[in-house]
């Protein structure tokens, strides 16, 4: 045989192995040899059953995605699918790990799927703007039906064994040796004789589909797609599989995979696929990383709750420090609150609520961290209070430990300059909620160890967190684009954009919220302190917040909140307050366009990654496309901003540019070398040629 693909016979039950480590991708130095065993076994009298079964850490997890977009060399899956369900005698696939997407539906072209008790099983195509491209859409619903199948491959969610069997997914879940089980399984089934019904024609339960539920369900999922087009592909190939023949509605999925395989859409979330894996790769040999298991977490409020629920909820005991036991019980509150409303919502069981809630203890005592291996500050934004508590760490820090700040801006340089162990200092900036968003934006200051900085991007993966190492600079990646997108705001209200038309162009480039919305969420005083402690001004958000108006949480701000409800309603009185704001200013209203709208603050975003790139500040395009697709809700049908701006091309966006600093003169506007060089070289990479 080959490598990747072994044939052993244990008493006429053969058992086909692949072993593609990491996690056992259909490559086509797999799916050769596999097709070869296929037909060899089928032909050999000998064998009266087969299974197949994967070496290492999992069942096949897909195909090889490295392969989309090259020329697809036979066999493909399909192909091997079929042989494999044409074959007469009994076929059962023993999963364990994560059967997903072509595993899958290796899986489904088996008569029988036996399971691993801790095995996941899933279609996740969508979640790389595919749908799955192997007869899933049309098998799972024979085995699972069609609403299920639909909720499965839209949301790309596996789901677990047990469930899996309930559904009639799989046909066993064994605990122990999983290969043993699946040979008796299979020679049982051989004994008993056939015939063995393959997937395809396991149509009975088909008919009692409710196809108006389904399609309700589906123009729903259509909607909450916000522009992307495999969940709607997915939901109409699974449709396919009730209303049309099995080999129809085989070929229209073919036909969308083909389709959706070449889209630009398909493109950016598989960069981003491959992002979020590099961005947790550091320049330079492995180092061995340092032991962490208690948390220490000064402040507990929003943030410092958040953060404190993070790494309790990846199974750190947490150490929770304020300055006042009422401050101390206050978080304790928040976070046991927080718990009991996802115990409510079914998302946390109650032994888990209890478990995690058993990994806190509270203090109002710096000594009390002097045996965590971690410890963040999470209080105030302001660099003398930083600096104090950093002082108290050093004393009470015990040697090695890793002391972190979750500043959003200040200069973690400074901060690590004014104690004694500069190199066990950097920065862990969560978003908000902490316990909720995966970005976590890691800040390599100038003195941080190697050591420090691995065993961070380690941790943060294993709490669920998607890490990017950036720089020291004020905003570090995330905030400081932030800055640069939200530039031209107020010069677009006062020159006759309302905040609803702005949020509008947003929310249909495919943003979850736009600018003026996402600011009454996080609140507009938090952008009012930062301006007046850098002496900015924002004439109209100034005056909104001088007046109270600080968003959902006074119930007013750019919008109307009433009752307490989320939904933002235009307010006549802000609309007034920015027409009298441009009079005062002799800026006469004019319609805009939401093109105008998307080039004054998407641009300028692009242009700040170019040059934050050009400062080493981030280490590649890619990890500035993970900040903003996991910290901000840029689209991930779009890539990332420095991605959508390959599909948009450098020249159009340099012409733009220039074109809007001749009007303004605003530095935002000066296009960044990078970005002449990206331009010229169609690369982001520093230097490269074409
Ligand atoms: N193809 C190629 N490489 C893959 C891969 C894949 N399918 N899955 C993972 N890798 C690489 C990954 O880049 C990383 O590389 C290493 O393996 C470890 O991955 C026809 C069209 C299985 C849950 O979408 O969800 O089948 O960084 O860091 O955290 O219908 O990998 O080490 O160089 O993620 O333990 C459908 C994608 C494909 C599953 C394991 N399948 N993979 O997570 O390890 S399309 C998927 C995952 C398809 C058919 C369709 C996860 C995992 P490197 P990792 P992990």
């Amino acid at each position: 045989m080959s490598n990747s693909v072994s044939v052993a016979n244990e008493g006429g039950v053969a058992i086909v192995t692949i072993d593609n480590p990491p996690v056992n991708a259909l490559s086509f130095h797999v799916r050769e040899p596999l097709m070869q065993a296929l037909v060899a076994l089928r032909d050999d009298a000998s064998v009266a059953a087969i299974v197949i079964a994967c070496a290492g850490r999992t069942f096949v997890a897909g195909a090889d995605i490295t392969e989309f977009g090259k020329p697809v060399q036979q066999p493909d899956l399909r192909a091997i699918v079929a042989t494999l369900e044409a074959i007469a005698k009994p076929t059962v696939a023993a999963i364990h790990g994560t059967a997903l997407g072509g595993g899958l539906e290796l899986a489904l072209g088996c008569h029988f799927r036996v399971a691993d008790q801790g095995a996941k099983l899933g279609l996740p195509e969508v979640k790389l703007g595919l749908l799955p491209g192997g007869g899933g859409t049309v098998r799972l619903p024979r085995l699972v039906g069609a609403l299920k199948a639909m909720r499965m491959i839209v949301s790309g969610t596996p789901i677990g064994a047990q469930e899996a069997h309930g559904t009639g997914l799989v046909d066993a879940v064994f605990e122990g040796d999983l290969t043993t089980h699946a040979v008796n399984f299979a020679r049982e089934i051989a004994r008993k004789g056939g015939p063995f019904t393959p997937v395809r024609e396991r149509d009975e339960s088909l008919g009692e589909t409710d196809l108006a539920a389904f399609d309700a369900e589906a123009a729903d999922l259509a909607r909450k797609a916000r522009g992307l087009e495999a969940p709607v592909a997915c939901a109409q190939a699974v449709r396919n599989a009730v209303t049309l023949p099995f080999d129809e509605a085989l070929a229209v999925e073919r036909a969308l995979f083909v389709k959706l395989v070449a889209s630009d859409q398909s493109r950016a979330q598989r960069h981003l696929f491959f992002a979020e894996r590099e961005a947790a790769k550091l320049p330079g040999k492995d180092v061995v990383k340092r032991r962490i298991s208690r948390v220490g977490v000064i402040g507990a409020g929003t943030m410092g709750g958040g953060i404190a629920m993070a790494f309790a909820n990846g199974g750190h005991p947490v150490t929770l420090l304020e300055t006042s036991q009422e401050a101390l019980q206050r978080g304790l509150a928040t976070i046991e609150k927080n718990y009991a409303v996802s115990v409510t919502r079914g998302s946390l069981s109650e032994d888990a609520r209890q478990q995690r809630l058993g990994q806190f203890k509270g203090s109002i005592d710096h000594a009390d961290l002097g045996d965590c291996d971690l410890i963040i500050e999470a209080a105030f934004e302001d660099m003398a209070v930083k600096k104090e508590i950093f002082g108290k760490l050093d004393a009470v820090a015990k040697p090695g430990a890793i002391l972190a700040t979750n500043t959003s801006y200040l200069d973690i340089d400074e901060i690590a300059a004014s104690i004694s162990r500069p190199q066990d200092v950097l920065g862990l900036h969560f978003f908000s909620p902490a316990n909720v968003m995966k970005l976590l934006e890691i800040v390599r200051a100038e003195k941080t160890a190697p050591d420090a900085l691995a065993t961070v991007v380690d941790l943060a993966r294993r709490i669920g967190k998607v890490a990017v190492v950036v720089g020291v600079c004020h905003g570090f990646v995330g905030n400081r684009m932030l800055a640069a997108r939200g530039s031209e705001s107020e010069a677009l209200l006062l020159e006759g954009a309302t905040p609803s038309q702005i949020d509008k162009a947003f929310t249909d480039f495919g943003w979850p919220m736009g600018p003026f919305q996402m600011g009454d969420l996080a609140g507009l005083d938090i952008g009012w302190r930062n301006r007046k402690a850098r002496g900015l001004t924002a004439v109209i958000a100034d005056t909104l917040c001088e007046q109270g108006r600080f968003g959902q949480k006074t119930g007013r701000g750019f919008y109307l909140y009433e009752n307490g409800s989320r939904t933002p309603i235009p307010d006549p009185e802000v609309e007034a307050l920015i027409r009298d704001k441009a009079a005062e200013k002799g800026i006469a209203p004019r319609t805009i366009a939401a093109d105008e709208i998307i080039e004054r603050t998407l641009y300028p975003l692009i242009n700040e990654g170019a040059k934050i790139l050009e400062e080493g500040i981030a280490a590649r395009a890619s990890d500035i496309d993970v900040v903003w697709v996991n910290g901000y809700g840029f689209p991930i049908g779009k890539g990332g901003p420095m991605f959508w701006a390959g599909l948009v091309g450098a020249g159009k966006i340099i012409e733009r540019l220039e074109y809007w600093l001749e009007l303004t003169g605003k530095d935002v506007f000066k296009p960044a070398s990078l970005l002449k060089r990206m331009a010229e070289s169609g690369s982001w990479e520093a230097g490269s040629t074409a």
